[in-house]
């Protein structure tokens, strides 16, 4: 890596689309550095308006693939769009993602930006970096951000929180294919996607699939979620994607869905990092440890545990009082 920029030459440089900056602010950002705050100060546009995608589903069902042909063929358009692959199991995003990694290397290059991020140890929740990284993507011009999870657990359902419209894919499976129903995903899909359509038992997939939207025809006010055939690995079904992708986007607008969720997305971002936030400024008062400490004495001499957690919440609110000031 070349000499650390200045402020001013970093500024600059993302100004003028040079897109080394788009990582270094990124990088910044997510280690915490003073300097990202205030680049990100600078930069933060809250009209900047990328369509912010998310890729849901099971492990294996071919979301990698997917957002690898789709992104190739956004960019190939002329779209500059940002990717973001998040990891929940590894804190350095290597492991599982290393392959996803290597097979984006095939559209990576002008229009196409990757970052991956672990969930792991991450400041204020799964979704803060992620959605930091997505402002700076539409602060630099991107016109789509797509988000991609691995498919394991709550961060499946929580990805939705992050962004304009989720879709969950899905595979053909044999035999009982409407197991992914348990998943929690379903609520949550503005627009189906089974993938690997080319594999048997795709049609009674999606009979199924059509059987469940029709018991649960609106996720959001006036959208019924349209089902998408895809063959990711042939790039099959890709013009059908699009056009759904756009027609939600669109619903958005008209029902003027999209400011609302921009507004609950700032809110429960605000939300994740003020508990964060608050939680260790509290603990680390300067007459916090005592206050933990002859509370663990109380505790460990037989007193109330539930009484003594809430007198210390109580007293590390009311801030640099003593303990004997507080006393009830
Ligand atoms: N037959 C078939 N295989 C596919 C298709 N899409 C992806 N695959 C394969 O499914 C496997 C898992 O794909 P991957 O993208 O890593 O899944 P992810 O875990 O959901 O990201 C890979 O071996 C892909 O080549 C498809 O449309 N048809
Ligand atoms: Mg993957």
């Amino acid at each position: 890596m070349s000499r650390r920029w200045t402020h001013e030459e970093c500024l600059e440089r993302f100004r003028a689309g040079d897109r080394r900056a788009v990582g270094r602010v990124i990088s910044l950002i997510e280690q915490h550095d003073p300097e990202g705050t205030a680049l990100l100060g600078e930069l933060y546009r809250s009209d900047a308006r990328a369509h912010r995608i998310g890729i849901t589903g099971a492990p294996g069902v071919g979301k990698s693939t997917l957002v690898n042909v789709f992104a190739k063929r956004l960019s190939d358009e002329g779209q500059k769009l940002g990717v973001i692959a998040i990891d929940p199991s590894s804190p350095f995003t290597k492991g599982a993602f290393l392959g996803d990694r290597v097979r984006m290397q095939d559209v990576k290059g002008g229009n196409v930006f990757i970052r991956s991020m672990a969930t792991r140890g991450s400041v204020g929740g799964l979704s803060w970096p992620a959605w930091l990284t997505a402002a700076v993507f539409e602060a630099f011009g991107l016109n789509k951000v797509i988000i991609e999870t691995v498919g394991v657990g709550q961060v499946d359902v929580d990805v939705q929180e992050l962004v304009d419209t989720t879709c969950v894919v899905l595979q053909p499976e044999a035999g009982d294919s409407m197991q992914f129903l348990k998943a929690g995903l379903m609520e949550i899909a503005h627009i189906y996607i089974v993938n690997k359509a080319d594999k048997p038992g795709t049609r009674a997939m999606i009979a199924d699939l059509m059987e469940f939207v029709k018991m649960h025809p609106e996720v959001e006010g006036g959208w019924t979620p349209p089902i998408v055939e895809t063959v990711a690995n042939e790039g099959q079904g890709l013009d059908e994607l699009t056009e759904a992708l756009d027609a939600h986007r669109k619903h958005l607008e008209k029902t003027e869905a999209l400011e609302e969720k921009r507004r609950l997305r700032i809110r429960r971002q605000l939300k994740a990092r003020f508990f964060h936030r608050a939680k260790i400024d509290l603990w680390n008062r300067p007459s916090g440890t005592e206050q933990v400490e002859a509370a663990v004495d109380r505790i460990q001499q037989g007193a109330n545990p539930l009484e003594e957690a809430d007198r210390l919440a109580r007293q590390l609110l009311a801030g640099e009082r003593s303990a004997s000031e507080v006393e009830e």
